[in-house]
């Protein structure tokens, strides 16, 4: 990935873009939301359909030209509707977040209730907090994760839902590490008579492959973004029953965004081609099992987890217990320093500054992606202990760096 042609035109850029991919190839990236898509859906997505304007729908476009753009399109949702199973699927919001807009745009008028996990306990920006646009459009109220347990308050959600009467419950989160139960929340939402959103930005992959329970069927929507455990092209998706698929439709496009990114599109489409193949499935159950395997190894280490462990792609350490003294973001800077990148988290109770919080989040994808497997998670769940321990001992830095050179060596990327 030497990008000659940029290079030619434009040096400084293509000294970021090689750097770049140097970057992702010599450090572990443990940020839950990253992976690493396919040659592929790279090529895809640096296509010329990057000039392409396309308003509408396949065979309902506003411009002229758009005969490679449909084919694109309905072939990318052709196959999210064979992975998820969806009814309806819009493939053109994009961002996760963009297709959570389109939804509220769709079933929700301006000053209507939603209900939705707080941020620090998991939730998104775009789930209702109070500087974001969602936050700002609607009234917002939150429910939360139990404070002993760590896994959602069902109990406390349905008791809000009565008392708040929201319009729409919003579910799926961001650092969540466990199994949602979809159906419980799906008749805590009936129960008030408010629309389901289901937000499955991190776990589409999981999804995909069976790995988690699907929220498609139960939820009024389902959105997602398309980059993440699904590791197709870069952006976001909106699924629903055929019911809301004119009202789906019509928000994304006049309601929200004008031109679809078809570049983007094309790498979803690519990236949803290779989840339909059956590897797609045994990767998906690596990234859990690795998740499991960096659990186990952080807590006989004696971090808390958040749960206690996880069902999922990620998780989230409060430090507060084993290390008072030590910030998500100290430990976020110093593993950087070795070679290992993830983020501070805010945690459940969070006690200190969303840019100072006292957690860090660390997921699987992207390392599974690579090949790594549970002796080597643990390992590096082994390394993140160190450096908790540590944070700005520059030998123990060193030396987990050292290893870190050795894993990225052991499995290359982008060859
Ligand atoms: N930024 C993503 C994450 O890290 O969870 C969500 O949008």
């Amino acid at each position: 990935m030497e990008y000659p042609e940029v290079r030619d035109t434009d040096p400084e850029l293509a000294d970021a873009l090689v750097g770049e991919v140097d970057r992702q190839r010599d450090t572990l990236a443990m940020i839950a939301s990253e992976n690493h898509v396919s040659k592929a859906v790279l090529e895809a997505q640096g296509s010329a359909l990057t000039n392409k304007y396309a308003e509408g729908y396949p065979g309902k476009r506003y411009y002229g030209g758009c005969e490679f753009a449909d084919d694109v399109e309905q072939l990318a949702i052709d196959r999210a509707k064979e992975l998820w199973g969806a009814d309806h699927v819009n493939v053109q919001p994009h961002s996760g977040s963009q297709a959570n807009m389109g939804v509220y745009i769709a079933a929700l008028d301006p000053g209507d209730r939603i209900l939705s996990l707080d941020l620090t306990h998991g939730g998104h920006l775009s789930h209702g907090h109070s500087a974001n646009f969602v936050g700002e459009h609607f009234e917002v109220e939150h429910y939360e994760v139990d404070a002993d347990t760590g896994y959602i308050d069902y109990e406390g959600l349905r008791e809000k839902a009565e008392s708040f009467d929201p319009d729409m419950v919003v579910s799926g989160y961001s650092a969540y590490p466990r199994e949602v139960e979809w159906e419980r929340i799906q008749a805590a939402a009936e129960a008030v008579d408010a629309y389901h959103l289901a937000d499955i930005a991190h776990i589409t992959g999981l999804v995909a492959a069976g790995v988690h329970e699907s929220p498609v069927g139960v939820a009024d929507f389902v959105t997602g973004s398309t980059h993440k455990t699904i590791r197709a092209g870069r952006g976001g998706m909106i699924m629903c029953d055929e019911e809301f698929a004119a009202a789906v439709d019509k928000a994304v496009i006049p309601g929200m965004q004008g031109g679809p990114l078809m570049h983007n599109i094309a790498g979803k489409a690519v990236g949803f081609k290779e989840a339909l193949q059956p590897e797609f499935e045994t990767y998906a159950q690596r990234v859990v099992s690795n998740a499991e395997a960096l659990a186990e190894t952080m807590t006989d280490h004696g971090l808390d987890l958040v749960s206690g462990g996880t069902d999922t792609h990620l998780v989230l350490a409060d430090l507060r217990p084993s290390h008072p003294d030590t910030t998500g973001k100290q430990v976020e800077e110093a593993l950087e320093d070795a070679g290992i990148v993830l983020n501070a988290n805010t945690v459940p109770g969070e006690t200190r500054s969303p840019f100072e919080p006292s957690g860090v989040r660390a997921g699987t994808p992207a390392l599974t992606t690579r090949g790594f497997d549970e002796d080597d998670l643990r390992e590096v769940g082994d390394l993140i202990c160190r450096v908790v321990d540590a944070p700005d001992d520059d030998a123990v830095l060193s030396d987990v760096s050292d290893r870190v050179d050795e894993l990225t060596d052991a499995h290359p990327l982008y060859e």
